[in-house]
């Protein structure tokens, strides 16, 4: 069939410049080829100018060039649900991945996969079309498809060039930061030569394993793990969305354990799917130190730029709630519409001292690996608001409001409501390489305070820092302050007096461990009370469970490494003993109702700070000291670590 329409039939034809006496209304197989070449040259430049030249301009933008490549799939594939999911190319559908059935080994090689099968696809189509119109026989089609793929590969691989560079660029930029913050890249090791504490490490990497494997299986994507009913779980701190969180909470100890698939599958849900884009109502503290400082630390420990951008983007979703006459945050935040409060059974729509106070570590590193002064402009204005205020006895209540700068109900604990906002401020110092030096006179001066006012000793000779509420002196101790000792300890270099806050930090894990030591089950209760014949036990039915907490642990984790005394190791293999007893069900680690029963009943939660935190910590107690090193490292208050600022 002619060809007719393609060249108009007067027109005078040359052969080498002689003109012919015949004129043909159809092309021979020669032209249509050269015809078609000319379309395949275009089609390719434009393909190029269109994907490739913006970012050869601009050079260093991947991203704007991603998003016209994810512009281009929605316009020329269907989207998935519009063609079905695992369809074959060529039919006007793509081959494309589910999120959630990632193999993570293999993410790069489909992803390869997904282009070549685009651009085969697209070059069918192209030639199909082309040779339709110029009759041409399946085999000229063929060489045809041929050339394009040739141009398409040809463009393709100079843009992976050019995102390869830029990679390296970043990389060298991250490399001047980590220069500063000598943590720097990895954290693996930690091999002990002692042959007890290696078959105990090796026990709690499986523990981590059984945790994570559970959660992986019956709640993926899900806030947290029921390990009895097996299926997910979220409290009101996530809102209402599936944020991931227990990802999020463990990918960093899954890297520390040498975890390498489980990490693996935990970066690619991240990188995938982790978004906050959604409308909820969610806690500014926990979302900080789980998500913001879980992302954070992922940075530090391996230098991948997913994390930073994450963690850029959740806290920038906290920011609205810092808009207050004080600039004291508030303790909620709606994602979507920024509006903020605070709980209501807060004192006089207070902010809490724990929340607000307790936002330093990740918005100080924040700025520094972004360049962008926001964050830390947002904590300096905290630290002033607190700085222009009384302290009651040097003691710094719980409760502030955010508008009129006054401080609420008095009540003073390094338990509940009060304990991070200490951990901040000597870590604060520590983080910068001990250059700030006005947190560490905060510390210093608030410590000084909590010491003559509220640590106390039992008749039994158990020391133990009590609570200070409306105008008495509570003789109740939280687990959540068990913490204080590895701060005590931490804090005795650079104080005054090393050997008081030393004794200070032995003391109060010691009491700790007495907490856990005086129960049926060797696991600690919520809160325990010195009153009468009553030492380091709960007598309130409502302060006897164990919800998994990491704060006894974590002391004994202070306390080995800075005195290196075995008891610390050996406390800690009771409570991990403890935790396989009373806590692992065949779907996980649950927490318990009354670690003074024998069996206690289980509540079915497995928080995800089991996984940051109880298992991280364990697991460095029967690591060398190699592993995340307190002169490199210093954890946040979800026992998230950042490199360290070099002096
Ligand atoms: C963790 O989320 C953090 O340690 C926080 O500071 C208070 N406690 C829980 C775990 O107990």
């Amino acid at each position: 069939m002619a060809a007719s329409g393609i060249l108009p039939t007067t027109q005078q034809r040359y052969v080498n410049g002689v003109p012919l006496s015949t004129a043909r209304k159809t092309l021979r197989m020669k032209e249509k080829y050269v015809i078609l070449l000319v379309f395949v040259t275009f089609g390719s430049v434009c393909f190029g100018a269109i994907f490739f030249l913006p970012d050869l301009r601009e050079r260093v933008n991947v991203s704007e060039m991603r998003k016209h490549m994810q512009n281009v799939d929605t316009i020329i594939f269907p989207k998935p649900g519009e063609g079905g999911d695992n369809l074959s190319p060529g039919k006007g559908k793509i081959l494309r991945h589910d999120n959630n059935g990632i193999d993570s080994h293999k993410i790069d090689d489909k992803e390869r996969l997904r282009k070549q099968m685009e651009i085969q696809w697209e070059q069918e189509k192209m030639a199909e079309a082309v040779a339709k119109r110029l009759n041409m026989s399946k085999d000229d089609t063929k060489k045809v498809q041929g050339e394009i793929l040739g141009e398409k590969e040809r463009i393709l691989q100079k843009k992976k060039e050019i995102e390869d560079q830029q990679k390296e660029e970043e990389m060298e930029k991250l490399k001047e930061v980590q220069k500063d913050h000598e943590g720097g890249f990895g954290a693996k090791g930690g091999e002990p030569k002692d042959a007890q504490a290696a078959e105990r490490r090796e026990e709690i990497r499986q523990m981590m394993l059984h945790a994570w494997n559970n959660y992986v299986k019956h709640s993926w994507g899900a806030n947290e793990l029921r390990p009895i009913s097996k299926r997910g779980h979220s409290a009101s701190i996530f809102g209402t969305l599936s944020l991931g969180a227990t990802i999020v909470d463990a990918a960093d100890t899954l890297y520390i354990m040498g975890l390498e698939e489980e990490y693996k599958k935990a970066r690619d849900w991240i990188a995938t799917s982790l978004t906050f884009e959604g409308s909820s109502e969610l806690s500014v503290f926990e979302t900080n130190i789980r998500f913001v400082g879980g992302l954070l630390s992922l940075y530090g420990l391996t230098g991948d730029q997913v994390y930073k951008t994450k963690a850029k983007n959740i806290a920038d979703k906290l920011l609205p709630a810092f808009k207050t006459a004080t600039g004291i945050p508030q303790s909620m935040v709606n994602t979507k519409t920024g509006s903020s409060r605070n709980w209501g059974w807060a004192s006089g729509g207070c902010s809490i001292l724990a929340e607000f106070g307790s936002f330093h570590l990740e918005f100080a590193y924040l700025t520094e690996i972004t360049g962008d002064q926001t964050y830390l402009e947002k904590v300096m204005k905290i630290r002033e608001t607190l700085n222009s205020l009384e302290k009651p006895n040097g003691l710094y209540p719980n409760y502030l409001n955010p508008r009129t700068g006054r401080w609420g109900q008095q009540h003073t604990s390094i338990g509940a409501l009060g304990d991070s906002f200490y951990e901040y401020l000597l870590k604060s110092w520590i983080l910068s390489g001990k250059k700030d030096t006005q947190a560490r006179e905060m510390y210093d001066a608030a410590v000084r305070a909590i010491d003559e006012k509220l640590v106390k000793t039992s008749q039994g000779g158990l020391r133990y820092v009590a609570e200070f509420k409306s105008g008495r002196i509570e003789n109740k101790m939280d687990h959540l302050g068990c913490f204080s000792g590895g701060m005590f300890a931490l804090g005795a270099e650079g104080s005054d007096n090393a050997e008081k806050y030393l004794k200070l930090g032995a003391d109060i894990t010691n009491t700790c461990h007495e907490s856990y030591d005086r129960s049926a089950t060797k696991l600690g209760p919520e809160a325990f009370r010195f009153d009468g014949n009553t030492e380091a036990k709960s007598i309130r039915q409502n302060e006897k469970y164990y919800i998994l907490r990491p704060e006894v642990i974590e002391g004994y984790f202070y306390m080995w490494r800075i005195t290196k005394e075995q008891k610390y190791r050996d406390w800690a293999w009771e409570a991990a003993q403890a935790l396989n007893k009373h806590c692992r069900v065949e779907g996980g680690f649950s927490g318990v109702r009354d670690v003074y029963q024998e069996k206690p009943s289980l509540d079915d939660v497995q928080q995800s700070f089991f996984l940051a935190e109880t298992l991280k910590y364990l697991y460095l107690i029967f690591s060398d000291d190699d592993l995340i090193p307190l002169d490199k490292w210093v954890f946040n208050t979800e026992a998230h670590p950042f490199p360290v600022k070099a002096a």
